[in-house]
């Protein structure tokens, strides 16, 4: 046998034994690699080492010295996989398949109700209005007196307000906390503390025992506004509500605001506050949006304010449905279920 042909078997030998030594991944399968290659009968450097005597004599002393090296290899591969087995570290482990696809990070994203906040705090503080927050946990003063709504009327009702813990108003305690029914109540804070004028909007989240359904939720989102100032009018109402409808929903289209009497105890005369929008699939048609009107004198004097001197609009609009119409979401429940498949269209 030619001597090139026995080192490059040799060398191929070295090679299959490293690698098999390197996967082996149990005692067993180390045991069988062993044996396979170091096996004192057939073990396939045994069967190398018989082609050393087929090797030309002047050749035999460096095919001797090649086989011992690669002996040395291979017994070197298996007392390192033996060594690593031991200490519990796989070679698969240290192996890193940069080809393999990596594991996705998901991208979360603003809650639909969170988005459509944004957008009006924007749009209305283009218009001039500032953002102002009041806390959710009311006094008597704050959600009814002031607002104009006396112990006698029936929105005071337990059945229509979460009161927390004592007598509600009507069981005639002096002054029941109850979880706010409406954001009207932050008009009363920023007035008794700002004197005129005043332009704000107020966002954040009311509570009413409604039965959930596919329009009504027991905790929902509104958006009030308020501007108090000299020779304000219904017609100043209007042109805000228009603008902010067209700036919200209008695009190139033309939105329309109406208005429909109404009753509110705050504010005189009251309407409800209706938009014409045209919808992507070309449908168009009225959308109750919230109510409004021009504050009553009683609250400006409720707050200190001069009714003969000042005037002021109030509004107050439901976020929700307004966010519901813009994305065409049919159940309010949607919005609070949590569902990730639903949530991350948006
Ligand atoms: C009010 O809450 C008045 N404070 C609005 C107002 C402010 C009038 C300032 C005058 C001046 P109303 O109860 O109609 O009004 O509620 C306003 C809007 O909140 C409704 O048009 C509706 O869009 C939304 N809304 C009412 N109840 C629910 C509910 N349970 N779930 C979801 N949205 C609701």
């Amino acid at each position: 046998m030619a001597l090139a042909d026995f080192i490059s078997r040799c060398d191929a030998l070295a090679e299959q034994a490293q690698k098999a030594f390197a996967s082996a991944d149990s005692a067993d399968a180390l045991e069988a690699v062993r044996i396979e290659f170091l096996g004192a009968k057939g073990g396939q450097l045994r069967e190398a080492q018989k082609g050393l005597g087929k090797v030309d004599k002047a050749d035999k002393p460096a095919a001797g010295k090649r086989f011992n090296e690669v002996k040395n290899q291979v017994e070197r591969a298996f007392a390192e996989s033996q060594e690593q087995l031991a200490s519990g570290k796989s070679q698969a482990v240290d192996t890193f398949d940069v080809t393999i696809p990596g594991q996705p990070v998901r991208i979360g994203r603003l809650h639909p109700i969170t988005q459509t906040i944004r957008e009006m705090k924007d749009i209305m503080g283009r218009l001039g209005f500032t953002a102002v927050e009041g806390p959710e946990i009311e006094d008597d003063w704050h959600n009814f007196e002031a607002l104009n709504i006396p112990l006698s009327h029936p929105a005071r009702d337990p059945l229509d307000n979460f009161y927390l813990g004592g007598e509600t108003a009507s069981g005639g305690s002096d002054s029941p906390l109850l979880l706010r029914s409406q954001t009207s109540t932050v008009q009363i804070r920023v007035m008794e503390n700002t004197p005129p004028p005043v332009r704000i909007i107020s966002l954040g989240r009311v509570y009413r025992p409604d039965t959930a359904d596919a329009t009504h939720y027991p905790m929902f989102h509104q958006i009030e506004g308020l501007l108090v100032d000299r020779g304000v009018t219904m017609a100043d109402l209007k042109s805000v509500l228009r603008l902010f409808c067209q700036s919200y929903f209008g695009g190139d289209d033309e939105v329309h605001v109406r208005f429909r009497p109404s009753f509110f105890p705050f504010t005189e005369p009251s309407v409800e506050v209706d938009m014409n929008w045209r919808d992507a699939a070309g449908n168009s048609g009225w959308m109750e949006m919230g109510g409004a009107g021009m504050v009553d004198p009683n609250v400006l004097r409720a707050v200190g304010y001069d009714p003969e001197e000042v005037t002021g609009f109030a509004f107050g609009l439901g976020v929700e449905r307004i966010c519901m119409r813009q994305h065409g979401i049919t159940d309010i429940r949607a919005l609070y279920q949590n569902d990730v498949r639903f949530l991350e269209q948006f």
